[in-house]
């Protein structure tokens, strides 16, 4: 399909100053030249140079005038896909765009599948599918470190430490073929110790990425956090502080929140997912068990959970009940409506669980830099150096990576215990194999669509 020339509409659908529809493929010009009509000097618009920009009036095959855009033409391969591209620029409502669009189609593009433009960039050699697959991340990033993450990525860095891994174990492969044809010569010109100083080497430098992987992870995907707790206690109101905003709606009625409210919060570097729950008790009424069912439902997937409590009040044994719940989890225990605090309340929370706990008053704001503080201290990420930061954070390069740590263990005491060369050819092979699927080499087209799957139209 790689000969077809696609089109889509590249910006948000939304109003903008500007809406860019991209073409591209072979007859990228040609389709644009169908409905362009330069207003410049040069009137021809299959003679247009590479990189430039033109001026003029898009009309459909009809003659109808669409709207006044910009044409800009890269030609193969110095394009964003490494074929003919144009991008026409026009006017940013979503009816000018999506008219545009409609006569570019009529002229003769297709239109493009999610992450099409990206899938040809990867199938003409422009990109490794590790780099392809930063692109996404870059838009959907959430922090600065967040898009540094991808950044590094997408310039390479993953797949050049990658690429350093595999040549070091291509000259292992060579020591083994070598040893296993010709027993008897040095043809690969590397003695057994030095294919285990290779073989250790690799290793360590699979280890140490696959040691960023939850930092890297963190930062890209941010920490699922539910806040929990019973009615009442300031949930919403901790998380309306917390992210600045009035977005859960707060009354002094237990029950208010009902359904999950989320909300992400970026604390120098690290990114919270917040949850805000409906209060936790037993309920007849059918919604609010609803939001109790969800509020179990988050407080299970959450790496972390703000177990607030209430200081004008001494805790129950719902509080008790519910603490218990947080066993195992990373939990902070925020005493909430420190204001108005009940002498003997904090020392009676705090004996109920052996988490760390802050205090705080959610109404006049205090407490909460020391909340932020904890958090990001129990992460351990909150201060990483851009230069430092885990080139790791993606479950597929993840899982490929730990099979290849395996295969290279396997090798290396299969090598320390005397084995003949011949007996590391296959987990040697298999190192190569997982730590080529990172980059995209031996990659079936099946998992090539479905990393594609995850784009959105026009990138
Ligand atoms: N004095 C004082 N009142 C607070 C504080 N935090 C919250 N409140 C009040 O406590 C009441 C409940 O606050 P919410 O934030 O709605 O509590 P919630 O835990 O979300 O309650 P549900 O959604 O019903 O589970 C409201 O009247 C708030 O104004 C605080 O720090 N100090
Ligand atoms: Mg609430």
């Amino acid at each position: 399909m790689i000969n077809e020339t696609v089109a889509a509409i590249s910006t948000p659908m939304g109003t903008g100053g500007i809406g860019i529809v991209r073409i591209s493929g072979e007859k990228a010009l040609c389709i644009a030249s169908k409905i362009f009509v330069p207003c410049g000097k040069n009137t021809d618009v299959m003679c247009f140079k590479s990189h430039t920009v033109h001026y003029g009036i898009i009309k459909d095959l009809s003659g109808k005038t669409v709207d006044e855009a910009l044409l800009t033409y890269m030609k193969a391969p110095h394009s964003y896909t490494g074929e003919d591209v144009v991008e026409l620029s026009c006017h940013g409502s979503i009816t000018s765009v999506k008219y545009l669009l409609r006569a570019v189609i009529e002229a003769g593009a297709r239109l493009a599948g999610r992450g099409e433009f990206t899938k040809r960039a990867f199938l003409n050699g422009r990109l490794d599918l590790a780099q392809a697959e930063a692109v996404t991340d870059i838009i959907t990033s959430k922090s600065e470190q967040a898009l540094a993450c991808a950044v590094n990525q997408l310039e390479g860095r993953l797949s050049e430490k990658i690429n350093a891994v595999r040549e070091k174990l291509v000259e292992v492969m060579a020591y083994i073929e070598a040893e296993t044809d010709f027993p008897e010569d040095d043809v690969s010109g590397l003695s057994a110790d030095e294919v285990k100083e290779k073989l250790k080497a690799s290793l360590d430098e699979i280890k140490a990425l696959l040691n960023g992987m939850n930092t890297g992870k963190i930062i890209r995907d941010g920490i699922t956090t539910a806040i929990i707790g019973r009615p009442n206690v300031g949930k919403s109101s901790l998380l309306n502080v917390l992210i600045g905003e009035n977005r859960a709606i707060v009354t002094d009625i237990p029950g208010t929140t009902r359904d999950t409210v989320e909300e992400y919060l970026e604390l120098d570097g690290i990114t919270l997912k917040l949850a805000d729950t409906a209060g936790i008790r037993s309920t007849s009424d059918t919604v609010e068990q609803i939001g109790v069912d969800r509020a179990f439902d988050a407080l299970e997937k959450a790496q972390l959970v703000l177990f607030v409590a209430d200081l004008s009040e001494m805790p129950g044994k719902d509080d008790i009940a519910l603490l218990e719940k947080t066993n195992g989890k990373t939990a902070v225990l925020v005493l909430n409506k420190s204001d108005k605090e009940l002498s003997g309340a904090e020392q009676a929370y705090k004996a109920l669980a052996e988490i760390p706990s802050v205090k705080i008053s959610a109404a006049d704001g205090s407490g909460i830099t020391e909340l932020t503080t904890l958090i990001k201290k129990l992460f351990g990420c909150g201060d990483i150096e851009s230069d430092n930061i885990p080139l790791l954070y993606n479950m597929r390069h993840f899982e490929s990576l730990v099979r290849a740590g395996k295969s290279t263990e396997n090798a290396l005491s299969a090598l320390e215990n005397g084995f003949s060369a011949d007996m590391l050819f296959i987990d040697v092979f298999d190192a190569l194999s997982s730590l080529g699927e990172v980059v995209g080499m031996n990659v079936s087209e099946e998992v090539v669509d479905k990393i594609f799957e995850k784009f959105c139209v026009g990138k």
